[in-house]
Formats: C-alpha cells, structure tokens, sequence
C-alpha cells in the first residue's frame, strides 16, 4: 500500500489470500482441473448476469446446458448412466465454485444431483435409472425433491402426504412445501407415507392432479425456482415407486448427500464476499488513510480468513472420509451447520465493511447473506444439526 509500511518482512513469500494454508496443493491434478473449470464458468457465465437476476427474481435456465455439458449433473454417479463418475472431493469443489457465483446456481445443482439422480441411482430399478439418469446428466429432464410439508419441515417422519394402493397404481394425495426446481421440473421425487413405511416416487410433471405454483416474494435465493407442490389424487403407476428403500432413512440418505455438498458451496460464497470487503478496504480512503490500513478493518479480515481455511479443511477432510466410504452423518451435521454459519456471518460482515455500498446488488454480499438465509435453514436447519451432534455426544435424543 503506498505510503503505508507492508509485511515486517519482505522478502517472505506472500500466502494467498483465499488459500493461506494451501489447501490446494492437497487436491490431485484432476480435482484443480475440475475446480479450475467450474471457476472460469462462474467468472464468464455467473457473474457478469447474476446480480441482474437475483434483481429480477429470475433463475438462469439458459445456463443449464452448458452446467450440463460439462458433466456437473450428476457429477458422482457411474459413467454408465451419462454421468462424470467424479469422486466426493471433486462434486465439493464444483459446489464451491457454484456458489462463489450464487446459491441459487449451486441449488439448482444440488437438487438435480444429490436429490434426485441420487435417489434413482440408489433407491431406483435399472429400469428407471436408465430412463430417467442419462436425460438428467444431459440436463433434458429436470428433478426437484418434496419432503418438507407447510405443516413443518424439521420432522419429516411426521408427513401427511399419502400413497394408497390401487390396483397396479398408487393414488397420492398431500402438499410439498418450498421446493427448490418446483416449476422447473419434469419429475419430482415424493415421499409418501403408505401402509409399509414412507417410501419414495417419481411423479412426472402432467400427472392429473398435480400442480407446480412458484413462491413469490421471497428475499433470499431469488436467482432460484422455489414451489409448493399439491397432489390430489395423482394417479402414479407401480413403475415408477422407488423399490429399494422403506423408511425416513430413504430421504435422509438423499440429505445426507446433498448436505455433504452444502458444507462445501457456502465456502464460495464466503470467499466471494471475504474478496470484496478486501479489495473494497483497500480502496476506500477515509480519515486519509484506507480502511484496510485501520486495526478494526484488518481483525475483521483476518477473521474471515481464519473461519475460511478452516471451513475449507474441515469439508477437505469430510471429502476425504467420504471417498474412503467411512463419513457419517453426524460429521456432515457439524460441517453443514460450521460452514454455513460462517459463511453467513462473513456476509454480513463484509456487507458492514461496505458500508452504504453494501446495501445494493452492486456488490456481492448482500445477495449472498440473504441467499444464506435460506442456506441456514434448509436442509436441516442450524438448530437441527447442533441437536444431531448433541445427540451423538449424549447418546440423548432431545428433538
Ligand atoms: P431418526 O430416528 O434419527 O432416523 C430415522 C432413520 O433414518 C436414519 N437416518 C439417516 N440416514 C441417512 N442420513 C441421515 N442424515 C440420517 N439421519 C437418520 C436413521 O438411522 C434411521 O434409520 P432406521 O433404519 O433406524 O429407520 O429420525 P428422526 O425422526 O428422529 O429425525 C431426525 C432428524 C430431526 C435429524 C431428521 O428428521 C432431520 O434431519 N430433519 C430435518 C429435515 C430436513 O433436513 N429437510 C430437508 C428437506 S430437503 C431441502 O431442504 C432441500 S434444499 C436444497 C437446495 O435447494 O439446495
Ligand atoms: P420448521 O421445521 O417449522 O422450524 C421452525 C423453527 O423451529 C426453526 O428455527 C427450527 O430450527 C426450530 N426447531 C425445529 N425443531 C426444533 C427442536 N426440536 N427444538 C428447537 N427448535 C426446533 N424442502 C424440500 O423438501 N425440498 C426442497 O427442494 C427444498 N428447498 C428449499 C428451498 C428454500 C429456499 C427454502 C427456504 C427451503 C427449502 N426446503 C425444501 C425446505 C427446508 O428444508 C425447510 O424449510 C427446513 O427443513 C425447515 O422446515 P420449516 O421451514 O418447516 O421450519
């Protein structure tokens, strides 16, 4: 900074801003590439438009071919069925890298891979996954998720929606509330409670007596499709029940995945505001001298880059567990509920660093704080996950 002294030592190598600790080097040469692909995309397709749309309250679908031509649909799943076949750490790295750009955009992603691909893939015949997960890689057929009901989300075990049998069919009845890709979507996956246990469907857009109808007035995610889904009667044919799964465990094993990449995308969210406040403090001259040259401005700072590097092992090491096959879901409960804290707490702090500024969409962090909102509180909220790592501590269940 001109006129103002620099490092005690100037001849120590300067640490990256964003990477103070190197993570980087701990990642193989295919994860950088990956990371290093989806980066370039949030920088020349997600950036230049995505103030504009979470303006507009719109979700940018003209950019799903391109997400899906570069394999991050379905990015874990076996190559058979059209996916990359990428492994945990390489999914985490592009949902850090969506989410730099927006949460709306890693949502999107989310939803169609860990929500409803996934499901297929797990729970599915081969005969549906063959039908359905090649269209979803390609991004021609598009999947949302309804388990939270408007009654409330945080216990799902106690759903109303209802699958009778009859005859060779199921006829479905009940209400989804909040669903991410709602009006997007050519099929949702419903879970249903029947005679035998809560158990998953495919339900396809056109169904009689389903209907699709978009949340309005949101403040948060707004560059994101969200629904409510309403069900009388639909008539769903036996094909098209997920086979292999009985239970809640069915949809808390899709969360399980989805959360896994939700530890990671918030860190791009972080990053991206942690980035503004700092080149912003550098700028901005008041009382003749730039913030950033202000104690107050640099603790702020360097606490960002704390909680950052240690967000970032902590979803390294949960990739790492992942891809070994050992991670557990109460690991993913405390990296979801650290890192989107975090996250949500550097948002609002570079908002602060912005002052007026902050206020507009001009500048990255008040979109991300109120995207973080919603990140806070779905997929279990912040509440929710203390209470699962409670629960393992204890051995107490206090839900
Ligand atoms: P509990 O007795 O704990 O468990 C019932 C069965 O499920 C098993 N299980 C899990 N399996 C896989 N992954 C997990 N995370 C699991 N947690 C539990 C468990 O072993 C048991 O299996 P079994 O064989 O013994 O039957 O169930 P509980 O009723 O006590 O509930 C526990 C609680 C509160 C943690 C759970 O209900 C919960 O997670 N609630 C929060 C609901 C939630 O997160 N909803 C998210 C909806 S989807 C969404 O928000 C998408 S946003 C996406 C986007 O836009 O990016
Ligand atoms: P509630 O469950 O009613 O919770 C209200 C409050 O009570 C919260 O603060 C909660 O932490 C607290 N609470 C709950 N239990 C306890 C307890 N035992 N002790 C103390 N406090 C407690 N759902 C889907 O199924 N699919 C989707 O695609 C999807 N997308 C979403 C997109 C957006 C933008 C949003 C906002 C939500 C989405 N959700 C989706 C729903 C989301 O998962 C729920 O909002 C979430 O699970 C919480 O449910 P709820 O909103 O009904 O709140």
């Amino acid at each position: 900074m001109p006129g103002f002294p620099a490092r005690n030592d100037p001849t120590a190598m300067a640490l990256n801003p964003t990477d103070l600790y190197d993570i980087r080097s701990l990642l193989s040469e295919e994860e950088r590439m990956i990371q290093d692909s989806v980066a370039r995309f949030t920088d020349e397709k997600v950036l230049p438009i995505i103030g504009d749309c979470f303006d507009q309250g719109r979700f940018p679908k003209e950019l799903i071919p391109e997400i899906a031509a570069m394999g991050l649909l379905g990015s874990s799943l076996p190559e058979q069925y059209g996916c990359a076949g990428l492994n945990a750490v390489s999914y985490g790295l592009i949902c850090q890298e969506l989410e730099r750009g927006d949460s709306g955009i890693r949502s999107f992603v989310s939803v169609q891979s860990s929500l409803c691909m996934y499901p297929i893939y797990a729970y599915g015949s081969e005969e549906q996954r063959l039908r359905w997960l090649p269209a979803m890689a390609r991004g021609e057929v598009i999947g949302c998720f309804g388990l939270t009901e408007p009654h409330g989300g945080s216990d799902p075990a106690n759903m109303k929606t209802v699958a009778r049998k009859d005859g060779d069919d199921w006829l479905i009845s009940g209400a989804k509330m909040w669903i991410t890709n709602g009006n997007l979507a050519d099929i949702a996956i419903v879970w249903a409670q029947t005679g035998d246990g809560i158990q998953g469907f495919i339900v396809e857009k056109g169904m009689k007596g389903f209907e699709a109808h978009e949340v309005h007035r949101k403040m948060s995610l707004r560059a994101s499709v969200t629904s409510a889904l309403y069900l009388d009667n639909v008539r769903v044919p036996e094909a098209n029940r997920l086979p292999n799964v009985k239970g809640l465990k069915g949809p808390l094993g899709c969360l399980t995945q989805a959360r896994y990449g939700i530890t990671w995308g918030p860190i791009g969210a972080a990053i991206a505001c942690y980035t503004s406040a700092l080149e912003y403090s550098k700028e901005r001259v008041l009382f003749n001298r730039p913030i950033a040259a202000t104690q107050a401005v640099q603790l702020k700072l360097a606490d960002m880059a704390r909680r950052i590097t240690l967000a970032q092992l902590l979803s390294l090491q949960l990739g790492r567990l992942k891809d070994a096959g050992s991670m557990q879901p109460a690991q993913v409960s405390l990296a979801k509920w650290n890192n989107v804290r975090v996250a949500l707490d550097i948002a609002r702090e570079a908002r602060d660093i912005l002052g007026g500024a902050g206020i507009t969409t001009e500048h990255p962090p008040i979109r991300h704080a109120l995207n973080l909102e919603s990140v806070i509180t779905y997929e279990g909220t912040e509440t929710v996950h203390q209470l699962v790592i409670g629960r393992e501590v204890t051995g107490i269940n206090a839900f």
